[in-house]
């Protein structure tokens, strides 16, 4: 293979840790595209100002810079006061996010509570508990109870900033709670506290950094209780709660000779919707007749994890996880895809050069979703999904028509991964409780619970950080959870598979073999995180103490966006040591950081732990791990 000139330290395009997206690189490059991987290079050096977080662009009177010799900015606000605003302001767009797939799912299951969509309550059981727990009267039937907890979500999404979360006072193990009253950061409905953390980012508002690195705390606590267990909880009462599955992955599973349709994103409702109307007799007589040998979906990112978390089989027309948000735009240099379908966040704008080498249709399915270049938009409408899924079904085997087949290269790369991991699925592998994986945890067969979640970056290379992490900790004999662009990542490289044990420690191999489970269990999407603070809760309340005594530790090896921002502070606020690469943007404030990754533990009992070189970073999860078992005396 030739010299890289994306990473010419390489002697090959070594710029993703997966072989078949490095060979796709070759061909973008063959195709005169650029990828994210040319233009990370083009855009260095980077900015150092903004790296530390130490740029100020509200006012007119900016940017402002922070330097030794402008210690402040032209208002007077310091290094301290403008890396916590900035902090706080990359939250709001992650919270600001997560409520919008959470009203998505709150619309649908009150539209579908109607009979006005194309789907069906999915799990009956836990519409009944939550519905109960939040103090609904469960006598009533199914359809009524789903459109009065529709409504209870509502109400609580858009709750006053002093009317606590009914989720966090239910759902929170006791000593958080007490830890989080003490602090004053009890949180109100999502939307009120945005409202509150944008007013007080605002030049001139608040400008006292601890009272701003609170605010980001309180922040957290709504995303994690709404933004993440929330949609996570709706989801499963709608589609369903994920159980065991296989699948596969990787961009060697494109049909060549099929329609293939991707769904691309996070909000998996039209795609759910999407794979139903590609089944129906009408759809596959019409792909017949266009020359194809049937209709495929796929997933990508976040979106393709909830499809294959609750069983879209290979019968039902789904194909599995072609990758996560680095593959997007080599996923379409493939030439085999027809069809992609963007839904909300995380459809980068490089993927439409690369598109228009193409046949490929580029389609916004979000009313909030619009690319430059782009003119197809189906935007979702849960009473309309039933016909807009058709459509979209339409318009893809419309594409394929057009597909040049002496274009199409497809890598190899086909990995078989088991999928399908919650605390139910957790549960039922065990018998219906926990104390079997609890033993094995104060045995020290399994040393600890590391959740390798969040996004994929280029900056330390596509996957390599998050593999190399996974691999480490598996060897330890730490169970690895995954979630987000990571569980991509590990799916590709084999690491959810059962004969994945053979690459842990004798301990946890020897648990793995046992169940029959891979040693990275895959948990889903980034959303997903919130079923991890459903599982972590319920081994605290099992051994009755408070989540920062477990030894289970958090790392968003390569974190990329805002909602990971939110993710991340959420599991410092929920007691975690949380592994964060690469450096976040607020070094430039000495209080910052130390807040951050030292005092912020007597408070809450997490803290950041920043750590580039992945094997020091799984050397101190490790540390910490042993430290909290010491701790338990286990
Ligand atoms: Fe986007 Fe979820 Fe991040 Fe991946 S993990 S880069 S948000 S797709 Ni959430």
């Amino acid at each position: 293979m030739s010299k890289c000139q994306s990473c010419p330290s390489a002697t090959s395009c070594g710029a993703s840790a997966h072989a078949s997206v490095n060979q796709m690189h070759e061909r973008t490059k063959e195709l005169g595209v650029t990828t994210v991987f040319d233009r990370y290079q083009q855009q260095q050096p980077q900015c150092g100002f903004g790296m530390q977080g130490i740029c100020c662009q509200l006012c007119s009177h900016g940017p402002c810079r922070i330097t030794a010799k402008a210690p402040q900015g032209i208002c007077g606000a310091t290094a301290d006061t403008i890396v916590a605003r900035n902090l706080v302001r990359l939250e709001s767009h992650g919270i600001a996010a997560y409520t919008h797939h959470l009203e998505e799912i709150i619309k649908t299951i009150k539209a579908t509570a109607q009979g006005k969509t194309p789907y069906k309550i999915g799990d009956e059981n836990k519409l009944r508990d939550i519905a109960g727990l939040v103090g609904l009267d469960t006598s009533k039937p199914t359809n009524q109870l789903a459109e009065e907890l529709a409504d209870v979500m509502l109400q609580e999404m858009r709750k006053g900033s002093d009317e606590p979360l009914a989720l966090v006072k239910l759902l929170a193990p006791k000593t958080r709670l007490e830890a989080w009253e003490k602090l004053g950061i009890m949180p109100g409905g999502p939307l009120s506290e945005l409202r509150d953390a944008m007013t007080k980012t605002m030049s001139n508002i608040n400008t006292d950094p601890i009272d701003l690195l609170l605010t980001a705390l309180r922040l957290s606590l709504s995303t994690g209780y709404m933004g993440l267990i929330g949609t996570i909880t709706l989801q499963d009462i709608l589609l369903g709660t994920p159980s065991l599955t296989t699948s596969q992955a990787d961009l060697g599973i494109l049909d060549p000779e099929t329609v293939n349709i991707v769904a691309h994103g996070h909000v998996p409702l039209v795609a759910t919707a999407v794979i139903q109307a590609s089944q129906s007799e009408e759809m596959q007589e019409l792909a017949r007749q266009a020359g194809a040998r049937g209709i495929k979906v796929y997933g990508s990112m976040c979106t393709g994890q909830e499809l294959m978390q609750r069983g879209a089989s290979s019968a039902q027309g789904f194909a599995g996880q072609l990758g996560n948000w680095i593959t997007q735009e080599f996923m379409i240099a493939t030439g085999a895809v027809d069809l992609v379908m963007m839904d909300m966040n995380c459809s980068i704008p490089g993927m439409k050069a690369v598109a228009d080498k193409f046949h490929t249709k580029l389609v916004s399915v979000d009313r909030i979703l619009r690319m430059a270049g782009v003119q197809d938009h189906v935007d979702y409408e849960p009473e309309k999904a039933a016909e807009q899924a058709k459509e979209l079904v339409k318009m893809a085997i419309e594409q394929f028509k057009q597909r040049d087949a002496s274009k199409v290269q497809i890598p190899k790369g086909n990995a078989p991964a088991v999928a399908g991991f919650s605390v139910e699925t957790i549960l039922g592998a065990l018998g219906g409780s926990l104390d079997p994986l609890l033993d094995a945890v104060k045995q020290g067969a399994i040393k600890g619970i590391a959740a390798v979640v969040g996004c994929t970056n280029n900056r330390n290379g596509h996957d390599g950080q998050g593999l190399t992490i996974m691999k480490e900790l598996i060897k330890n004999d730490v169970l690895v959870i995954a979630a987000g662009c990571m569980s991509s990542a590990a799916q590709i490289e084999y690491l959810q598979t059962p004969e994945a044990a053979e690459e842990a420690g004798d301990g946890l191999k020897a648990v793995c073999r046992m169940l029959g489970i891979p040693p990275v269990l895959n948990f889903g999407s980034c959303v997903d995180i919130g079923r991890i603070g459903v599982a972590v809760t319920a081994i605290a309340n099992a051994l009755g103490v408070d989540p920062s005594q477990l030894p289970v530790v958090a790392s968003a090896p390569e974190y990329l966006e805002q909602k990971a921002v939110a993710d991340g502070v959420f599991a410092v606020a929920f007691g975690l040591l949380t592994h964060i690469g690469p450096v976040p943007p607020v070094t430039g404030s000495a209080l910052v950081t130390k807040v951050l990754t030292e005092d912020v533990e007597s408070l809450v009992g997490g803290k950041v732990l920043v750590e580039e070189d992945p094997y020091k970073a799984a050397e101190k999860m490790l540390q910490h791990i042993e430290q909290k078992r010491q701790g338990l005396g286990i």
